[in-house]
């Protein structure tokens, strides 16, 4: 039995990377998307979203449209690359994607997918994780539908990546853009795993992997995922600004999870000033699961095969 996936993400370069390559996996059914306005503007996101399951062949996949935004914005510039991804040679001239007005709202569809699903769902986030706490206050019942929550989110024992006024750079990116609910979502201990910082700093987006991605262009996914990563080597090689894999590897946790050093711990949240969204561990926290390190030549070697 294929494993059931419902997916959100923010429509980063390295989202949409992350949805194509749950499409490649053999033992997963992606049930839905919903996508939050966080690290993208939603309408052309959505479009890039939609593009991708019809590259795939898997345009029926649902999607959800995310309608609320955090507290935190992320840079524009960020939020402006799907314009681009749009405008590919391998998605231009694809059939026009609906209007994003159509779809339900986000957490509508994260209620829709669990009620409806059989059995239970693993619902991976590679942005904020607004939409399925919002879903959640909704419909509390539907937690114990969820198998496991896999989250791109938080640094516990290194340094944060933002770099912005009021913040002392302990906090990672997709916390900060919603502090709030990342602290309700810890209170609702769900059974949550966070690939944060602390192991994607191990993979970062190399122009070594890039050249043998490269090699294999005349595979079609070969090529257009060399395309999207080619977006990001602007920001190599100051440390801050170096682009890392970092939902891809989140992603990758779903098919080989044996690959990662896990650590069960007990973490809070800081929701103010001067480190909003900071991840910590503390004894009085509570209990979630985070991944520390991961067998990093595997990794490359699957995303390769994949
Ligand atoms: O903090 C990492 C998260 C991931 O979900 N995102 C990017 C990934 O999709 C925010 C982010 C941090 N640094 C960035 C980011 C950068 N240099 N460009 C775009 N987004
Ligand atoms: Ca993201």
């Amino acid at each position: 039995m294929p494993k059931a996936v419902l997916m959100d993400h923010d429509g980063a370069i390295d989202d949409l990377l992350s949805q194509l390559l749950v499409l490649t996996m053999p033992d997963v059914d992606l049930i839905g998307v919903t996508v939050t306005p966080a690290d993208c503007y939603i309408e052309p996101a959505l479009e890039s979203t939609y593009k991708l399951l019809q590259l795939m062949g898997k345009e029926q996949i649902p999607l959800g449209r995310g309608d609320y935004y955090g507290i935190n914005a992320f840079p524009s510039e960020w939020r402006a690359r799907p314009e681009i991804i749009n405008a590919l040679p391998m998605l231009i001239n694809l059939p026009k994607a609906p209007d994003p007005y159509t779809y339900l709202s986000a957490p509508d569809l994260i209620i829709d997918r669990l009620t409806n699903a059989p059995g239970n769902v693993t619902m991976l986030m590679t942005g904020p994780c607004s939409n399925l706490v919002l879903a959640l206050e909704k419909a509390p019942e539907l937690a114990a539908k969820l198998e496991e929550v896999v989250w791109m989110a938080g640094a516990f024992n290194v340094s944060g990546n933002v770099q912005t006024f009021q913040h002392d750079g302990s906090a990672e990116w997709n916390v900060l853009w919603d502090p709030i609910s990342t602290k309700k979502l810890l209170e609702l201990e769900l059974p949550l795993t966070f690939i944060p910082l602390d192991v994607t700093n191990h993979v970062p987006v190399t122009k070594a992997f890039l050249s043998t991605l490269a090699t294999q262009i005349d595979y079609n996914l070969s090529n257009l995922t060399g395309q999207f990563w080619a977006l990001t080597i602007d920001t190599i090689p100051g440390y801050y600004y170096t682009y890392f894999m970092w939902d891809i590897l989140a992603t990758s946790y779903l098919a080989m999870p044996e690959q990662f050093k896990t650590e069960v711990v007990k973490a809070k949240v800081s929701t103010r000033p001067p480190n909003a969204g900071q991840t910590y561990l503390d004894d009085a926290g509570y209990s979630v699961k985070i991944a520390t390190d991961v067998n990093v030549e595997y990794f490359y070697e699957y995303l390769l095969t994949q």
